[in-house]
């Protein structure tokens, strides 16, 4: 889906960012879901060019991913899968019902307020440090932690196809990119009946596929 802008003008969505970012990967699954035509660029670190002046004036964090669409300059992940969700999938990927939109705020906050802090000493432990310079007692304290919290998600997975009710939305976008690293990573986890069963229908999604399922790196 190309867009049409004010004055009639035709745009296209630009996503800065690396395909390895767990942040990126929710706004590129997000975007492929909605259909939308998008142009993305390689951004942060072996890439570089968050520190550019034109970027900062964009993103003054400096971070990944960074949109402009149509005009609307936006970071920080979350509010940019809500923009998308809000302009392109209204009704779908974003509920109309107020308390069932809520409901997958309250998981997507979740997962970056919560289980984000564990996962990234999972992560950056198992996959962005070499074996020998790894912290073995703070990987697996943040492991069972983590192991932890996603109980909570499985339980509340309980009799629900996704978090937000019977249909994919906002909501599951942040955990499903943590929970494929989590997945994928040489650790421990209990089995879980509805987180993995959630997992897997994600896994057959094609637009996961393409943009969460890559080699952690
Ligand atoms: N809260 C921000 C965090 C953004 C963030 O920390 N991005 C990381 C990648 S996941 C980053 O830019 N790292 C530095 C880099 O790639 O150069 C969001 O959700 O967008």
């Amino acid at each position: 889906m190309r867009g049409r802008g004010v004055q009639g003008k035709i745009y296209m969505l630009k996503i800065w960012g690396r395909t390895n970012s767990v942040n990126v990967k929710k706004v590129l699954w997000c975007a492929e879901e909605l259909e939308i035509a998008y142009e993305r660029h390689d951004a942060g670190m072996q890439f570089g060019v968050v520190n550019e002046p034109w970027y900062r004036k964009m993103n003054p964090n400096g971070l990944v991913p960074t949109i402009e669409d149509d005009g609307v300059i936006l970071w920080e992940s979350n509010a940019i899968v809500r923009y998308l969700a809000a302009r392109y999938g209204s009704g779908t990927l974003s509920p109309a019902d107020p308390g069932v939109r809520a409901a997958c705020d309250k998981w997507m906050d979740w997962t970056t307020s919560t289980l984000a802090g564990p996962y990234r000493d999972v992560f950056w432990g198992l996959v962005r440090t070499t074996p020998e310079k790894r912290d073995a007692v703070r990987i697996e304290a943040a492991c069972r932690k983590g192991n932890e919290l996603l109980a909570i998600a499985d339980a509340a997975l309980d009799a629900k196809q996704f978090l937000g009710g019977d249909r994919l939305s906002i909501g599951d976008i942040p955990l499903g990119c943590f929970a494929y690293a989590w997945y994928e990573m040489p650790i421990e986890r209990p089995a879980w009946i509805n987180l993995d069963a959630w997992y897997r229908r994600l896994c057959e999604r094609p637009a996961y596929r393409k943009h969460v399922m890559l080699p952690l790196s």
